[in-house]
This record gives structure tokens, sequence and C-alpha cells, in this order.
């Protein structure tokens, strides 16, 4: 497996997916589509990786697909590739443990895509967000059309897919496209510092939480609330509830050790 562009770092129990490929901004070619997906189910996989930060380091998250490459596509090229673009971006999104999007500089395009399949994102106060691709003719590919207006409502969202203008920090932040800014110095660390805390929380509380959230979203209340019952139930066959509720009774509140 090539891992030129994307790196998955874990330390003390969280996964960093860094973005890599600073010459282009960290543009997201297919190479780094390839390289992000194999990040996304290697942090998936691993035990030992119980939450993740996805980075592209100190001066840009991503700005976006590569379109000096996407320019030599023709329309077939793309439809043979759009699957494989997309799931980059979903195999993010579904990665079973909580997701933070650390964002510093331009995360536009595919970028901010990319920062919208994570549960959170923390932005740095330099921080620039955007939809630009009707500026190139061209609509979202990697969710934008679909996670921006669940995020932030639709007619926020089109004002962004619309105008494709850039949006900074605090606009982020009011909008809900972010939810907290810091010193661009701290942004890492912060994210860090937030996925820390799941290192020793409960894997499958977790995993059934994010999954029932996620799903629910999609569905009406009725249906998410049946969600919700077959996973309240699911996770009483699970250790993570023997191990909650033993450590609350000889301990008290929140101080349980998940395996
Ligand atoms: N693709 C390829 N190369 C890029 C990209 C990009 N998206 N962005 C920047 N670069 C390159 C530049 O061409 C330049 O290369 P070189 O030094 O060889 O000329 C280098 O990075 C530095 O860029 P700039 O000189 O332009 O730096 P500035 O600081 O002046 O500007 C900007 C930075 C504002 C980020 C500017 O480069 C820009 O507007 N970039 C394009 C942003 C954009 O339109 N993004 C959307 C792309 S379309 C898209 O993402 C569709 C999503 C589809 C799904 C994605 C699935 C993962």
């Amino acid at each position: 497996m090539t891992s030129e562009f994307v790196r998955l770092e874990v330390a003390d129990g969280v996964g960093t997916i860094r973005l890599d490929r600073p010459k282009a901004m960290n543009a997201i070619s297919i190479q780094v589509q390839d390289e992000l997906r194999d990040a996304a189910a290697e942090a998936t996989e691993r035990a030992d990786v119980r939450a993740v930060v996805v980075w592209g380091g100190e001066r840009v998250f991503a700005a976006g697909n590569d379109v000096k490459e996407m320019s030599t596509m023709s329309y077939t090229d793309m439809v043979d590739r759009v699957d494989a673009l997309q799931g980059a971006v979903n195999a993010v999104a579904r990665i079973p443990k909580p997701v933070v999007a650390a964002v510093n500089g331009y995360a536009l395009g595919g970028g901010c895509e990319l920062a919208l399949a994570a549960d959170v994102r923390f932005a740095a106060d330099n921080a620039v967000l955007g939809q630009p691709e009707v500026l190139l003719g061209i609509t979202p590919g990697a969710g934008g059309t679909q996670r921006l207006p669940r995020l932030i409502g639709p007619s926020k969202a089109k004002d962004l897919l619309f105008t494709g203008r850039f949006v900074k920090a605090d606009e982020a932040l009011a909008i809900g496209l972010v939810d907290r800014v810091v010193p661009a110095a701290d942004v890492y660390a912060e994210a860090l510092a937030w996925a820390a805390k799941f290192a020793t929380a409960a894997p499958y509380a977790l995993r059934a939480i994010k999954e029932t959230v996620d799903r629910g979203l999609e569905v009406d209340l009725e249906t998410g609330l049946s969600i919700e019952r077959q996973a309240f139930s699911g996770v009483f066959a699970t250790e993570d509830r023997t191990t909650g509720m033993e450590s609350f009774i000889e301990n008290g509140p929140g101080k349980a050790i998940f395996g």
C-alpha cells in the first residue's frame, strides 16, 4: 500500500489521519483519495485507535480536489471514478469512532467536504472554508450538497454553494459550520485533547451512539426512535455496560476505564 500523501499516526489511543501534500495545498488527487480511504479503513480496523483527528498540518487543511488532474478528465472518466472519489470521504464519515477535523488554513471544496465528514470541527482562527466548485462550473461531489445543508440548514448551505464564497473562522462558527475556533497554533492540540477523552471510553457505546445519530438523521422520528431502542437493548449485551455500571456502583460516576 502506497502512503505518500496520507498517513495514519497513532499515539495514546488516538489516530491522526494526516494529509501531507504541501506543494499542492493538500489537493485531493486520485492518489490522495485512495490513500485517504486506506487510512480511514486502518483507523476503523485498529483496536488501538479509539478516536481520530483529521489534520492537514499547520498551513492548510486541503484546497479541494486536484483541479489540474480533474481538468483532464472526461465525463466517462468521472463516471468510472466518482464512486471512489466520494467513497474516500464516506470512508472517513463511516469510521465508527469519534472523529474531529482540525482545520488550519483553507478547507475548500473536497477539503471542506472532508471536514464535514468528521463528527465535530475545530478551526484555527486563520481557517477559511467554502465550496467553490460552482466557480469551476461543477458541483460538489463528496457530500457537500448533502452534509452541508444537514449541518447548517438549506438556506445557508445554498448561499455558500451558489456563490462559492469563502467563509472565515468567525462566520463559520456563527453558522455552525465549525464547533470551536482557537488560535492557529493550538488547533491540533485541542483536537487531540478532545479525541484523547475517548481513549479509555466505552467503544461499543460510542459506536452505537454515532451510528444511531447518523442513521437517525436520515429517517423519520418513529424510525429513529426504533433504531435507538435497538441500540439501547444491544449495548446491554456488551462488556462496556458491565464495566460502566459496576464502576458506577463501586467508584461513583465517570470513573470507568473501558478496555
Ligand atoms: N488543485 C490543484 N492544485 C492546487 C489546488 C487544487 N485544488 N489548490 C491549490 N493548488 C496549487 C496551486 O496551483 C499552486 O501550485 P503551483 O505552485 O504549482 O502553481 C499551489 O497549490 C499554491 O496555490 P496558490 O498559488 O493558488 O496559493 P494561494 O495562497 O494564492 O491561494 C487558494 C490558495 C485560495 C487555496 C487557491 O489555490 C485556490 O483557490 N485553490 C482552488 C480551490 C478550489 O477551487 N477548490 C475546489 C476544487 S473542486 C473540488 O474540490 C470538487 C470536490 C470533489 C470531491 C472531492 C473528493 C475528495
